[in-house]
């Protein structure tokens, strides 16, 4: 079995890309960060004893996506599973002082990055007539929340073509789920704030929030239900957190 994995440098991407070789997968890690790839290709090979194709590219950039997809090799190309990860928020700003730049990159990667790797995919599972993708949303894709803006709009966006997908992939025999997180202490906050890693401690800071292996396994399970089974969609939370903006301090 082979799962392709979009963002598994960092946090929730990494975390499931080992929970799936530890399953026994052969994993394709991918990213824009080639160090990082390769440090995570060794700890996989080593510890897991599986195949790893590490593809450095980024998602925003379709003729790249389209061109490392068509590199896969062999048997790397049987992909049983796509965890489209890539993803990231930047800002936390009011509508009218939001940074376009900001806007910008969180469109190209959450939407148009995940829908450029998805149609790529999608192509490969066709042809094979089975196929599974699993689109990492947020709870941001199911409220909107002060400030959230754009970011909760791409993940609106991800939850309605969670939909799509399921829709007119149904005749070809291909799965299509979601998983939709409340707060992972990742990288996530460090990317958003651009950097400023003492704001982003402080969102984490007297909470218990998920550690990405939650996502992992919880992406693992719905991977291994038997193949007539297919879990739409599934909201996680820390049990500190009842919604997006009600959390325990
Ligand atoms: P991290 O910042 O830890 O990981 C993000 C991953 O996305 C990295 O591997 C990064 O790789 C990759 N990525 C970002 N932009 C691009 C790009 N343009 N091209 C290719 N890869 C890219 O954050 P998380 O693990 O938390 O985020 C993973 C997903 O989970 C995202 O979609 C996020 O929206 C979602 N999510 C996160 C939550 C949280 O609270 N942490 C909650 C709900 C959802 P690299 O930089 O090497 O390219
Ligand atoms: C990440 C979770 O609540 O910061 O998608 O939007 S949140």
């Amino acid at each position: 079995m082979v799962v392709l994995i979009t963002g598994a440098t960092s946090g929730i991407g990494k975390s499931t890309a080992i929970e799936f070789a530890k399953n026994g997968y052969d994993v394709i890690i991918t990213g824009r960060r080639q160090e990082r790839l390769l440090e995570l290709k060794t700890l996989l090979t080593n510890d897991y004893l599986v195949k790893v194709l590490d593809l450095c590219f980024d998602v925003m950039d379709e003729k790249l996506v389209e061109k490392a997809i068509h590199s896969i090799p062999g048997d790397f190309k049987r992909i049983d599973v796509l965890v489209n990860n890539a993803g990231l928020a930047a800002g936390l700003s009011g509508l009218q002082d939001g940074k376009l730049d900001h806007w910008e990159q969180m469109i190209d990667t959450n939407i148009k990055g995940l829908l450029y790797v998805t149609k790529h995919i999608s192509k490969i599972f066709i042809e094979n007539k089975k196929g599974h993708i699993i689109n990492v949303g947020s709870i941001a894709g199911k409220e909107v929340y002060p400030n959230g803006n754009v970011y909760c709009a791409t993940k609106h966006a991800v939850d309605a073509l969670n939909k799509g997908m399921r829709i007119d992939l149904l005749p070809y025999g291909i799965r299509v789920s979601a998983v939709n997180p409340g707060m992972v202490e990742t990288e996530f906050s460090v990317v958003r704030f651009d950097g400023d890693e003492e704001r982003a401690r402080k969102v984490y800071a007297d909470i218990v929030p998920l550690k990405p292996e939650d996502i992992a396994e919880t992406i693992y399970w719905m991977a291994s239900r038997p193949g007539h089974v297919n879990i739409n969609d599934v909201i996680i939370m820390p049990t500190i957190q009842a919604n997006a903006t009600t959390l325990l301090r």
